[in-house]
């Protein structure tokens, strides 16, 4: 780390100059303002020194960033990340010092991170996007209906909440200045994005899920980058020594949105979505709103490649609700012979049709945030190999001899271990009870693993290429325990937009509530898997989606529903899952190929009898009871959507959604 060098030296002549030009520049932004101008803000800046990096390299409109925000949350000093691994690994250091990473000695550069337990998941009541116009947000609800499709905070409002938070919040600490690069460095579908936080746990969480450090700074030029401010809420000295030493302020979390502006603010929470604002606050909110306003989708998919025996090869968008099973579908370990399945990405898609009308995909992301609970050999063996080296891990247990572990690894650890659960329980076993009587996880269920995707040992060979990769097929689905057959095709684009609208799955641990618990495990609407995560009116978007179908020359892929998760009268999974998934996409490569393995039903194509092929499949499966379609479960399900559609899109519902709907309705009385 290089000496700490007084920002004023560097400015001998220039801090005039600036603090006069950001005064100018203050009338003209509208973003987040705070009760000091941003020109005083930055003379206050002036007195902070810097850790690393030279202000004077910065683009202007990037040091005005710097300095507005540093004046505004007055760390003791600034630190503007390289990226480089020797950079990494003094911060790795500095956060074993601090308590806040272990190593996992059983591995090669691995750690393990436990927060405070009140800070485990995203927080979807808490996270915010304002806009002038409520209506650009969030459709408007009827009095007495609750919307669940987006918080909309006014633009006074927000003013408020961040004059009440982010004054002075980063005093005694480090901010840490992150550039990072959504998608591969030039590419024309990607993007760049400054986040400023005073997490080094953050830091190094962003360096493995973006491209991270000096060449994503140099390529933003005078270009236009997302700016995303992010603060653990908690200055130094603290008024009560914090849990696990992850200090975190989940009284006064929210995460806010400026679209407009292209801004992300973030105050209180250190975990996942919440604080890695490259992910779901960029590459969702804000993206989906960029692609709106461009043409294009952000959309939170997998993205894989598919190639069949006859070296036919093709690649397919999925989106499952958070923890329903992207990182699974997108690693997948085929178990049909001569399939071959590759990996570009596991949550985010951003997806652009090309001059020839193609519908390309990049993944912005470049590492992995995934769900550890589940996760093994048997069911992800190319997820145990990426996590094998430079991993950190959040709220999963840990062996005595150094290891990682969590539910689902009963088989592969040696009986005799001892295992120390998230929370600190020492000698776990799986049985073992609480005071009320509840069973101790070892894992917090949403505890996570966070990789680089390189080291996945099947990426895709274009899984970097700048132009993306061709989609053939969008497949949604979710948790439907009951009536929601393997899998059907819609019948055209219009009839896959009403699916996805549609789509409903079971609560996971990957969000919490308002106060902090874990949400009941009910079915809820998740329309296009994106109800925490759209950037703009939900009307709006399905009236994007179905803009596509307009426009002379786009190859629209087709669209699928699949379901993994339903349940016999015992409660039990009906479908093997998994690496048996590989049938299901087996059929719907088949598709895409015109092959005759369909027929009509009510709510869409599926499979003619035998053409889900279930060669050496190990255990017995009913597919009758997978594919049954209850009448009554269809009419009730219809009433629901209805019901949904109408309560929260309300004015914005597009016509022809409406439509798709009726049709269904009639389809399914005919049953
Ligand atoms: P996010 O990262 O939250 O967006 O989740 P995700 O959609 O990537 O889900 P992930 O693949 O991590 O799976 C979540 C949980 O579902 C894990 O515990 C998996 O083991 C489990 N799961 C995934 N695929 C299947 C499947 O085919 N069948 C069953 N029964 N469980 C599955
Ligand atoms: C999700 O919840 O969909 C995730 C995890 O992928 S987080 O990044 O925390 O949002
Ligand atoms: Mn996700």
């Amino acid at each position: 780390m290089s000496s700490l060098i007084s920002l004023r030296n560097i400015f001998t002549r220039r801090t005039y100059n600036v603090a006069k030009s950001l005064a100018a520049q203050t009338h003209l932004h509208h973003g987040l303002r705070h009760k000091s101008s941003a020109a005083s803000d930055a003379i206050a800046a002036a007195s902070i020194k810097v850790a690393n990096g030279n202000l004077n390299d910065l683009q202007p409109h990037v040091r005005q960033y710097v300095l507005e925000k540093a004046g505004l949350c007055k760390p003791d000093q600034i630190y503007i990340c390289d990226g480089s691994e020797e950079e990494n690994q003094s911060f790795i250091k500095q956060l074993e010092k601090d308590g806040l990473l272990k190593k996992l000695p059983k591995y090669d550069n691995c750690y393990l991170a436990l927060t405070d337990p009140k800070d485990v998941a995203r927080v979807e009541h808490k996270t915010v996007i304002s806009t002038k116009n409520q209506r650009d947000t969030i459709p408007i609800v009827e009095d007495g209906i609750k919307g669940q499709v987006g918080y909309w905070m006014s633009p006074r409002k927000l003013q408020e909440e961040l004059d009440d938070r982010f004054p002075g919040c980063m005093k005694g600490r480090t901010m840490y200045v992150i550039p990072f690069s959504m998608g591969p460095i030039g590419s024309p579908l990607g993007k760049i994005g400054i986040e400023l936080t005073d997490s080094l746990y953050v830091v190094a969480s962003m360096r493995i899920m973006t491209r991270m450090g000096a060449a994503a700074m140099k390529a933003i030029g005078s270009g236009e980058f997302v700016k995303c401010l992010h603060s653990i809420g908690q200055p130094l000295p603290m008024e009560k020594k914090p849990t696990n030493h992850w200090p975190c302020n989940p009284p006064k979390t929210l995460i806010t949105h400026i679209p407009d502006k292209r801004e992300i603010a973030s105050f209180g929470s250190g975990y996942g979505g919440n604080s890695l604002l490259g992910k779901k606050c960029f590459a969702l909110r804000i993206a989906s709103r960029i692609a709106k306003d461009e043409g294009w989708l952000a959309e939170h998919m997998l993205i894989l490649g598919l190639t069949n025996p006859q070296g036919v090869k093709r690649y397919v968008a999925a989106a499952f609700p958070s923890a329903c099973g992207k990182t699974n579908l997108a690693m997948i370990n085929p178990t049909l012979p001569g399939w071959k399945a590759e990996c570009v990405g596991d949550d985010i898609a951003w997806m652009k049709f090309d001059e020839e009308g193609r519908l390309r995909a990049i993944n912005p992301e470049y590492g992995f945030f995934g769900v550890a609970p589940g996760t093994s050999h048997d069911t992800n063996p190319n997820a145990m190999e990426t996590i094998k080296s430079n991993t950190v891990f959040t709220n999963v247990a840990e062996t005595g001899d150094g290891g990682f572990f969590w539910e689902g690894l009963e088989k592969e650890v040696d009986k005799n271990v001892d295992i120390t659960t998230w929370l600190g329980h020492k000698n776990w076993h799986k049985d073992m009870l609480s005071d009320a009587g509840k069973k101790i996880l070892s894992a917090h269920p949403n505890s996570r693993f966070c990789a680089p995707a390189s080291q996945c040992p099947v990426m895709d060979p274009a899984w970097e290429d700048p132009r993306g990769v061709p989609i053939d097929a969008i497949i949604f689905g979710g948790r439907r325990p009951k009536g929601v057959p393997l899998v059907y095709e819609a019948f055209n684009w219009q009839h896959g937009v009403f699916i996805g609208a549609s789509m409903r799955s079971e609560a996971t641990a990957a969000a919490q509530d308002a106060s902090g618990k874990a949400m009941p495990k009910v079915v809820m609407h998740d329309p296009f898997a994106m109800r925490p995560f759209f950037g703009y009116n939900f009307g709006d978007y399905l009236a994007h989606w179905l803009s596509f179908q307009e426009k002379p020359g786009y190859k629209l892929p087709k669209i699928f529903h699949v379901n993994w998760f339903r349940k016999d009268s015992n409660g039990s999974f009906m479908w093997p899952g998994f690496g048996e998934n590989t049938r299901v996409l087996e059929w719907i490569f088949k598709r895409c190929n015109e092959d005759n393995v369909a027929e009509k039903s009510a709510i869409g194509y599926v499979p003619t009898e035998g053409s889900i092929n279930l060669d050496g499949l190990k255990e017995s499966v009913d597919m009758h009871g997978l594919y049954h379609l209850p009448k009554d479960f269809w009419l009730e399900e219809c009433q629901a959507i209805r019901k949904y559609l109408k309560e929260q899109v309300n004015k914005d519902l597009p016509e022809a959604i409406k439509l798709e709907l009726d049709a269904l309705e009639q389809r399914v009385r005919k049953m």
